[in-house]
């Protein structure tokens, strides 16, 4: 299967308030190519500004075999640097925007592919996902952002075991580790994470941003400092008309209540 060159590397489609966003190069296995970075640049920053939740996912039965090693062999010191700063702004607009993103995934979730993965807020495996950071088998090192975030979800000892066997690690396996929330059937991963969008897209749109953009700081700073953050943050959430309309709309029998999960 060859590609027209004027096609997407990255689809994007807006469903009411979701984006859907689609890695859409199979042929390759959704290998992130430099321009696939730039096209989902693209689709994100478009999200960012018409959506309220997006989902990212990849066509065909895999989600991404991460670096596009054929465009790497050759790259000078200088571009893999560059490269690497720059997988780190593009997953960075993901992670710390105001968004939520939920991630659906099947098949390989490998190298930079799990590290793009990592950058989303939620990730859904289907019972096909499997992942490897097979890096120390390719020669190369992660680049992608995933020491910081892959080594902060499921733990820096299961990461560095991860990269120095290139093990596979089953989605069950995965989801014990934390480093997924949901598994569910094989197909199912798009549906659920869509749904879970669709979730989120109702919270108020500054209580999610300080989800996204407060509470990873917050993990950053030392107790007490994030203690403060965390008043500050609240005090300010808590402030806004939207605020005080959720409130009252509980206090009026109007809101949704909490209810106790019905699949435990
Ligand atoms: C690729 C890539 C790729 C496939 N870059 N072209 N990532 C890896 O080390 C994973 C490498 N890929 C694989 O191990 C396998 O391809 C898969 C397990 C993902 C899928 O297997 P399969 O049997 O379905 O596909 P395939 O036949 O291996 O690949 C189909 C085509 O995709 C083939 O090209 P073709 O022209 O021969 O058809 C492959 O060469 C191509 N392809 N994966 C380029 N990754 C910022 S730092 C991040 C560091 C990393 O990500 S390291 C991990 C790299």
């Amino acid at each position: 299967m060859t590609r027209a060159a004027d096609e997407p590397l990255v689809t994007y489609e807006l469903r009411g308030e979701v984006a859907v966003l689609t890695l859409d190069r199979p042929d390759k296995r959704n290998a992130i190519s430099d321009a696939v970075v730039e096209a989902l640049a693209v689709s994100v920053l478009r999200a960012r500004r018409e959506a309220k939740a997006a989902v990212l996912r990849g066509s065909g039965p895999h989600f991404s075999a991460g670096l596009d090693l054929g465009e790497h062999v050759e790259k000078p010191l200088a571009d893999a640097l560059a490269g690497s700063r720059r997988w780190h702004e593009v997953f960075g607009l993901i992670e710390r925007g105001p968004i939520p993103f939920v991630a659906a995934l099947a098949g390989a979730v490998v190298g930079g592919g799990f590290e793009l993965a990592a950058a989303t807020h939620i990730r859904v495996a289907d019972e096909t996902a499997f992942f490897a950071l097979p890096e120390g088998s390719r020669g190369i090192f992660t680049g992608g952002g995933g020491s910081v975030r892959i080594a902060r979800l499921i733990g820096a000892a299961r990461m560095a075991d991860m990269m120095l066997t290139g093990r596979s690690v089953g989605a069950r396996e995965m989801e014990r580790w934390g480093g997924v929330g949901y598994l569910v059937p094989e197909g199912r991963a798009f549906e659920k994470a869509f749904e879970l969008a669709q979730r989120t897209a109702r919270n108020a749109p500054l209580s999610n941003w300080a989800v996204l953009n407060a509470l990873p700081r917050i993990q950053d700073m030392a107790a007490d400092d994030g203690l403060f953050t965390e008043s500050l943050m609240s005090a300010l959430v808590s402030a806004t008309p939207e605020a005080r309309e959720r409130l009252r709309a509980f206090l009026e029998k109007r809101a949704e209540r909490v209810r106790a999960p019905d699949d435990e």
